[in-house]
């Protein structure tokens, strides 16, 4: 409630704030009717970055309304985690097109079709198809190696139109 109570202190002028502020809300509530925890407490810092710590790390990322993933608030954030880290992404696609969560080792400029998955388990099911619209998906995986990865739409022509954000392993 500290992170809600925090944006929402920050009196949105622009109506991309007020947006990013509902959609923090929206999904603090998809989060917490799921059952979702998002632990332990991403930090978020200027920058556009939320830093993770620890060892067990789960996201709520939304996709959608759009070509563009919402994570905690922010606007495909940079996501900052721990080697080592067992991440669990909960992919709530919020959109009308079908969306999806890959991590891949590759930066931008993407093609139409975006490279694989750059650590074992880092997708959603059915990447290129995608979740469908309203529907969740989620994607476990070991953050094993340090380094710059990014994480894109897998559904063709999304990623190339920006649909995509920096995760950062830490060393
Ligand atoms: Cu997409």
């Amino acid at each position: 409630m500290n992170a809600q109570g925090s944006a929402l202190s920050e009196s949105p002028k622009s109506t991309g704030k007020g947006l990013a502020v509902a959609l923090l809300v929206i999904g603090l509530v998809i989060g917490l009717g799921a059952g979702y925890f998002v632990a332990p407490g991403p930090r978020t810092a200027p920058g556009n970055v939320i830093e993770v710590q620890g060892s067990s790390v789960h996201l709520a990322a939304l996709s959608g309304p759009g070509l563009v993933f919402s994570i905690g608030g922010l606007e495909n954030p940079t996501i900052s985690v721990e080697r080592g880290a067992n991440v669990t992404v909960h992919f709530s696609n919020i959109d009308s097109l079908p969306h999806s969560f890959v991590v891949v080792a590759q930066g931008p400029p993407y093609g139409a079709d975006p490279p694989a998955a750059a650590l074992p388990g880092a997708e959603t099911p059915m990447a290129m198809d995608g979740t469908m619209a309203g529907e969740n998906a989620s994607a476990s995986f070991t953050a094993s190696t340090a380094g710059t990865y990014y994480y894109v739409c897998h559904v063709p022509g999304h990623a190339s139109a920006g649909m995509y954000g920096t995760f950062n392993v830490r060393a």
